[in-house]
């Protein structure tokens, strides 16, 4: 389990950089003087371990996409409690776990799998179909045989618990997918919380990195694919400008094209945080009354290494771990406050 009084939380209306983790300012030296790169954000209270991760590379001057991807391998892998990624990943409503995921460099080089099964880190397979093939997605079976063929191990993923949850939801969901709205226990929709990792990187050099890894919505449709593996859905990256990430129901996601909005309005001045804000007026705007159900939100990072998040629903939050601050967790703000 999460120990999160372990961090520093801080209120997304004063969201002072000033705030930092006594142990940040202990062991952490900037590779950049003068800036807060390197630095790594991602989405969600697991990010905080997946930034630790990360922040091994970058600490030592590695390559921000070395750094993604071992963090995003983290709840992929070890955090055995999440269910909603990788390993543990909560299947589709045919009882299958299928995991999407996507990663991008700073050549503007992307790999993607999407409804992927039986192999546990889909952002190691994304990095293969970037660097190994001459494409940019893979899917279904054709997924899992690359993976295979590049020597990944094949593997059960539906944990016990995973499939007694499933088991439980067949009994009352009449095997119709619901919308996910994340963390928000609390709220509209299904009673399976589900998180996606995606995370962004920016290293010594000052070069941006990002990937996202998730089983996606949970007992979805089997063949669902939602805007995790999609790249300018749920991740872009433009090493000019920054990079954008997003979590929550995947559809209104792809029909907005996120993560690339959110980079071109970064382009064109704002700040990460107003980008982020644009993009979930945009999917609001199209949609009121389904954005009254659904969680959707976003995380960005320019250039510079400042970022920002926005969501549809209050309860998303973001880890950041920089040259002057670990550890720390930040709500996003949200169009609806909490309780709303
Ligand atoms: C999806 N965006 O498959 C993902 C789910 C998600 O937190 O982000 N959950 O639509």
């Amino acid at each position: 389990m999460y120990n999160r009084r372990k961090f520093i939380k801080i209120s997304a209306a004063g969201a002072s950089l000033a705030a930092l983790s006594n142990s940040a300012l202990a062991k952490t030296v900037s590779l950049k003087p003068d800036t807060n790169l390197p630095i790594v954000i991602s989405t969600w209270d697991f990010g905080i371990y997946a930034n630790k991760e990360a922040w091994k590379t970058l600490e030592k001057g590695g390559r921000a996409l070395d750094a993604i991807e071992a963090g995003a391998r983290v709840p992929e892998e070890l955090d055995i409690t999440n269910g909603t990624v990788g390993r543990t990943g909560t299947p589709d409503r045919d009882g299958h776990v299928t995991l999407d995921s996507c990663i991008m460099d700073e050549f503007g080089n992307c790999g993607s799998v999407a409804a992927m099964e039986n192999i546990a880190h889909p952002i190691s397979v994304a990095r293969m179909v970037m660097e190994r093939t001459p494409h940019v997605m893979l899917v279904g079976e054709g997924a899992t045989q690359f993976a295979v063929e590049q020597g990944m191990k094949k593997e059960k993923l539906l944990t016990p618990k995973a499939e007694k949850a499933w088991k439980e939801w067949l009994k009352t969901a009449k095997y119709s997918p619901v919308m996910n709205v994340e963390n928000g226990s609390n709220r509209p929709g299904g009673k399976y919380n589900h998180d996606t990792i995606g995370m962004l990187a920016i290293d010594a050099k000052g070069n941006i990195s990002g990937g996202c890894t998730t089983s996606g919505m949970a007992f979805k449709m089997h063949g669902r694919v939602g805007d995790s593996p999609i790249i300018g859905a749920g991740l872009y990256v433009d090493n000019e400008v920054g990079g954008a990430t997003s979590t929550g129901v995947g559809e209104e996601v792809i029909r907005n094209v996120g993560s690339f909005l959110v980079v071109e309005l970064m382009r064109q001045g704002m700040s990460p945080e107003d980008a982020c804000k644009e993009a979930v007026h945009r999917i609001i705007k199209k949609k009121p009354e389904t954005a009254k159900q659904i969680q959707v939100g976003f995380l960005a990072i320019n250039k510079k290494g400042e970022y920002g998040a926005y969501a549809i629903q209050s309860g998303f939050s973001f880890a950041v771990c920089d040259a002057k601050q670990q550890d720390l967790l930040i709500p996003g703000k949200s169009y609806y406050p909490a309780g709303k």
